[in-house]
């Protein structure tokens, strides 16, 4: 029986496409039924896994001779709060480690620096100095736990800490293994912790790949990620092609240097997200492996190591709800489950409260122990690539690669990844597939369990979320910076800073090299941030929406034409288009939602100006009396509300009382009760449809008029 309850001829059934039962539009259209003729002409089959085209694994044994590694991302507060937690980790079974920094420290701020006092120890751990990075790694050998770090922006900075930590506890670069992102490209494109300029940064990125592979050999050199394009809305045939696109590209600027490409390739990783379209997700795996086989191959690259593609996965973050927290951990588990069988080396499973706030230590370990019982209980070790010789997993890993190498090449035609940053395609199309996405799942076409189909009406178990005292940690950095800063010498550090400065000006040196010594001094991440912007001005990007999408994927939509109407009512009313201003604040680039909530908010008939990204409250103010908005609706992501949301409201208050504010995004209840009492109009939680959105921005509206001419009254 299909999900409209008829019975169909088993003929029908069988010719039938995917289609109409999916439960989502897929990268590929999916068939109903496979047959031995699927596989006709399908290229890669009959390989072993270790064998190009790799499509069965990189590893000739694969999990029977070593699982994948249990790799959790974590971070948060300060060096000592977080080397408690990985040695803890470490203890429980975690296999090896990953650093979420701060958002301060991806964007190259010191914790005393004003642009990022909110955001400190907020989102992950903050990392001033080599002293903090010697106490991230207390009594952690180096030389045997491996370790990522997800680092782009600041990456000379905090991967020069790094070494200097490691050399100081008697572990030599050459023995240190592990991963650094340095991935800046998608960083302009979805992730938005860029510091300089795409083309000094690919500088950056190419020096450090030199200086690891001649100094630190067994350290992966770049994990090109695709998981946050995932995350930001795209599907896995576009995750795919700017993924092995901009791995393409640093590969070309690698050679163009004088790179082997053999070399190259030993230590390029690769990094993917995971999400909740099963049969595909394993696919993409897979095609991913075939795929880049194929350039490496193309490039020349002879040796297995250099054209099999290695990955970390991580289960999908943006599928995880709100609403009943613990059905997180299935979707997790069954995302894990495609990463098993999609041949990943390493993973991370997310905390089931994520979509609450950063993972409490009970969920953690519960996503931990999730990977621990798949590699110990449930035998999924025992067999190499089990879905292979599959009718329908071989066709469509077969077509995923077609539509991949064709995405890919009409990339490269248009001028490639750098000028598709530029001209803003990339951003473009991934933004008009995350509100296709989102009009799917306002409209009911999507399923997602207790947010828009089986809601409970039982409240959900309350939660231990995490919460950081961000103003005590800020308080503990300023205050060991300034005693680093009694301690060292002042000359010796302006002299490396300055050396520094001139490598990048003059393109001479090894820029991580030159780092090294800066950061030997003592010079913190900050300063060496701060000599490089002398050189290269911080770079500013325009923030951009498409509207009519998601109007014309909703306009037979009752639901949604009730909104829209109520926002003509409004506009007739006020004789004008109610103003919204969208904005983001503070280091926080998580720019999905608010791009979402923009264009949405577009077509139902509000005049919406989006903000751009690294506002400071002050600047958000500006920003809401240039719009002349009624309302300013903020999205924060990070945790860093309690501040800057305070901030914004209080300065609006005094600059434009008109103008009511409304927050989006991850805000514990009690948070949200507590800005409420300080001024906010609503706060707007994840998993709301955008005709609530709409409903509450036209209330919000309202009210403010209201409350603004009562006030002129009683004056
Ligand atoms: C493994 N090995 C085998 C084998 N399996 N040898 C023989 N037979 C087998 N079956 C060997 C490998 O060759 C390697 O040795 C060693 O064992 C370790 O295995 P690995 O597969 O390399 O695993 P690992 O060290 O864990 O490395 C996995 C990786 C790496 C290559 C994908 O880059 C990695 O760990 N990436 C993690 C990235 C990450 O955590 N990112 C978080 C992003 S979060 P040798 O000698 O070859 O080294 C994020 C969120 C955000 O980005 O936005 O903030
Ligand atoms: N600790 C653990 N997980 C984190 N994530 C982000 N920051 C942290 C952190 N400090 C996870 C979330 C998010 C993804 C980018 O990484 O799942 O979706």
């Amino acid at each position: 029986m299909n999900r409209e309850g008829d019975m169909r001829g088993d003929r029908d059934f069988a010719d039938e496409s995917r289609d109409a039962v999916r439960h989502g539009p897929s990268a590929v259209p999916l068939k109903a039924l496979y047959t031995a003729s699927d596989l006709e002409g399908v290229s890669h089959l009959g390989s072993r896994p270790g064998e190009a085209p790799f499509v069965r694994g990189p590893h000739a044994s694969m999990y029977t001779q070593k699982p994948w590694t249990i790799r959790q991302y974590a971070g948060y507060a300060d060096a000592a709060d977080s080397n408690l937690a990985f040695r803890t980790a470490l203890a429980e079974g975690a296999q090896g480690l990953s650093v979420a920094f701060d958002l301060p420290t991806h964007r190259g701020y010191d914790s005393d620096d004003p642009a990022a006092a909110a955001d400190v120890g907020m989102a992950g751990v903050a990392i001033d100095s080599v002293e903090d990075m010697k106490r991230l790694f207390r009594q952690i050998p180096l030389d045997r736990v491996s370790v990522s770090m997800t680092m782009n922006g600041a990456v000379l900075p905090v991967l020069a800490a790094f070494i200097v930590a490691a050399q100081e506890s008697g572990v030599r670069p050459e023995a240190l293994t592990g991963t650094i992102q340095n991935d800046i490209l998608k960083e302009y494109m979805v992730r938005n912790t860029w510091i300089f300029a795409p083309e000094p940064s690919l500088r950056i990125v190419a020096d450090v790949v030199e200086y690891l592979a001649e100094r630190a050999p067994r350290f992966n050199a770049m994990s090109v990620s695709g998981y946050h394009f995932q995350e930001a809305g795209a599907d896995a045939v576009l995750e795919l092609a700017l993924t092995l696109s901009n791995a393409r590209t640093y590969v070309d600027a690698l050679v163009t240097r004088g790179m082997s490409v053999e070399r190259i390739g030993e230590r390029l990783s690769f990094f993917f997200g995971v999400g909740t379209d099963f049969f595909v997700e394993i696919a993409k795996l897979r095609a991913a492996r075939v795929v880049w086989a194929g350039i490496m191959s193309e490039l020349g690259a002879r040796g297995a190591r250099a054209q099999a593609l290695r990955m970390h996965c991580q289960t999908s973050g943006w599928s995880l709800t709100a609403q009943h927290p613990q059905n997180n951990i299935v979707r997790t588990t069954i995302e894990a489950m495609a990463a098993v069988f999609g041949g990943t080396q390493s993973l991370h499973t997310n905390a089931y409260d994520e979509a609450l706030a950063l993972p409490s230590a009970d969920a953690s370990r519960l996503a931990r122990d999730t990977q621990l019982i798949m590699q110990h209980e449930m035998g999924l070790c025992d067999v190499i690539d089990p879905w292979a010789g599959s009718y329908m997993m071989e066709s469509i890993t077969d077509d995923i690669a077609g539509r991949v190498r064709d995405l890919m090449t009409q990339i490269a035609t248009q001028g490639g990844v750098v000028e598709a940053i530029r001209s803003g395609w990339v951003q473009q199309r991934i933004h008009e597939a995350a509100t296709r996405t989102q009009a799917r799942i306002d409209s009911g076409q999507r399923v997602v369990v207790g947010v828009n189909r089986f809601r409970s009406p039982e409240a959900d178990p309350p939660s231990n979320c995490l919460e950081i005292d961000g103003r005590q940690v800020r308080a503990r950095q300023v205050r060991q910076l300034a005693e680093l800063k009694t301690r060292r010498d002042d000359v010796l550090v302006a002299r490396a800073l300055a050396a520094l400065a001139d490598g990048a000006r003059d393109g001479t040196g090894n820029l991580l090299a030159l780092t090294i010594e800066c950061v030997r001094a003592r010079a913190t991440i900050g300063e060496c941030t701060r000599a490089l912007e002398g050189v290269w001005p911080r770079y500013k990007m325009p923030s951009r929406f498409s509207s009519g999408l998601y109007g014309e994927a909703r306009m037979v939509d009752a639901a949604w034409r009730d909104a829209c109407n109520r926002v003509s009512a409004l506009v007739t009313r006020l004789g004008r288009l109610p103003r919204v201003l969208i904005a983001k604040v503070g280091q926080d680039g998580h720019d999905r939602g608010a791009k979402t909530v923009a264009a949405a908010l577009t077509d139902a008939g509000f005049y919406v100006s989006l903000g751009a990204l690294f506002r400071s409250p002050g600047e958000v103010v500006d920003d809401a009396i240039a719009a002349k908005a009624d309302v300013v609706g903020i999205s924060s992501l990070s945790g860093a509300h309690l501040d800057l949301v305070g901030e914004v409201v209080r300065t609006l208050r005094v600059r434009r009382p008109m103008a009511a504010v409304v927050v989006g995004g991850i805000i514990p209840d009690e948070h949200a009760r507590f800005l409420k009492r300080n001024g906010l109009f609503a706060v707007l939680g994840p998993g709301a449809a955008m005709e609530s959105i709409v409903s509450s921005f036209v209330e919000t509206v309202e009210l403010a008029l209201a409350s603004t001419s009562a006030s002129a009254v009683a004056r």
